[in-house]
C-alpha cells in the first residue's frame, strides 16, 4: 500500500457519497494523507461534515469555495495557508451545466449557457490552480475529472463536452506553466459513474448499459478505480507524468 504520510491534499467536489471526489477521498484517506475538503455552497456543507466526520480524522478540514466566486477562492486558499501551510495536491472534481443544456441538439445551448459551464467546468481548474501553486512550495501535483464528451461527440453531452475540452487543453497548458516549480497536471477520464451530476445528462442509463455490453472490461468503471489511480498521480510513482490525460473507463475509448 502506497504511503502519503506527512502529505496535505485539497479535495474539492464532493457532494454526497456518491461523488467520485469522495472516491479520491477515501483513497487518499486509506493512504494516511491529511485531508481538506472544499464544497460548492451552503446546500452542500451538512453533508460534506457528515461524510468527513466518517473518517475520524480530526486534522481534516473543511471549507467553504465557490469556485465562481474570486473572493471566495483566495479566502479558502488563505485560510488552508493560516491553518495548514504547505499543501501537496489538489483534486479538481466539479462541473455544472443547465439540465436543459444536456439533452437534444448541443446548437440551442446559449450565451449564458455556454459561458456557465466553461466558468465552473473549466476555468474553476485554472483559477485554483494559480491559489493552490502558492502552497505548493514542495512541488505538487494537481489532477482532475474530464470525460470522454471532451474528445468526441457524446449524445447528450453537448455543451459539457466542449466544456471538457477547454478543461483537457488547460490541463496541458498549467502543466507547461507549473512544471518548473514541480507541479504535475494531470486528468483522469473516467468513465461513466451514476452520481448527482451524472443525473443531469440526458439518457444515462443507457450510456451506463452501452460500457457494460462493449468496454473491453464489461463493466462500468467505479469510484474505487478513479480514486487509487488518482492515489498514483498524487503519489511519487507518478513522478514523470504531467499534462495526461488518463482514461480509468473500462477501456472504452479505443472502440470505433
Ligand atoms: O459519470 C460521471 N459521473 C463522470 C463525471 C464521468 C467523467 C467525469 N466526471 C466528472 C464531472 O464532470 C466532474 O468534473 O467528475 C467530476 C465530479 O463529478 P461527479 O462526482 O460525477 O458529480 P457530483 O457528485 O455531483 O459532484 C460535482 C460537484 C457538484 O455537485 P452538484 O451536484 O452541485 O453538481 O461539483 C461541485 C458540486 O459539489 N460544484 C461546484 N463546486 C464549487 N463551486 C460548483 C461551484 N460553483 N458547482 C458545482
Amino acid at each position: 500500500q502506497l504511503s502519503l504520510q506527512g502529505k496535505t491534499y485539497v479535495v474539492m467536489g464532493v457532494a454526497n457519497k456518491r461523488s467520485i471526489a469522495w472516491g479520491i477521498a477515501r483513497a487518499l484517506h486509506a493512504a494516511g494523507a491529511r485531508l481538506i475538503f472544499t464544497y460548492a455552497g451552503e446546500r452542500f456543507e451538512n453533508e460534506v461534515k457528515k461524510l468527513v466526520a466518517t473518517l475520524e480524522d480530526d486534522t481534516a478540514l473543511v471549507l467553504p469555495c465557490d469556485v465562481t466566486k474570486d473572493e471566495e477562492i483566495a479566502s479558502c486558499f488563505a485560510q488552508i495557508k493560516e491553518q495548514v501551510g504547505v499543501i501537496h495536491g489538489l483534486a479538481h472534481c466539479i462541473a455544472f451545466a443547465n439540465k436543459e443544456h444536456l439533452e437534444g441538439e448541443y446548437m440551442n445551448v446559449d450565451r449564458e449557457g455556454f459561458l456557465l459551464a466553461h466558468n465552473i467546468s473549466a476555468y474553476s481548474l485554472t483559477a485554483v490552480a494559480k491559489a493552490a501553486k502558492e502552497l505548493m512550495t514542495e512541488g505538487g501535483s494537481i489532477v482532475t475529472l474530464t470525460y470522454l464528451g471532451g474528445e468526441r461527440v457524446v449524445q447528450n453531452y453537448n455543451v459539457m463536452g466542449v466544456a471538457k475540452a477547454s478543461l483537457e487543453a488547460s490541463v496541458k497548458y498549467l502543466a507547461n506553466d507549473l512544471g518548473k516549480y514541480g507541479i504535475r497536471v494531470n486528468a483522469i477520464s473516467a468513465g461513466p459513474i451514476r452520481t448527482l451530476s451524472a443525473k443531469g445528462v440526458g439518457d444515462f442509463n443507457s450510456i451506463l448499459k452501452e460500457i457494460e455490453e462493449r468496454a473491453p472490461l464489461r463493466r462500468t468503471t467505479t469510484q474505487e478505480e478513479v480514486g487509487d489511480t488518482a492515489l498514483f498521480l498524487f503519489s511519487d510513482l507518478s513522478r514523470g507524468v504531467t499534462g495526461e490525460i488518463i482514461h480509468v473507463d473500462s477501456g472504452y475509448h479505443i472502440l470505433a
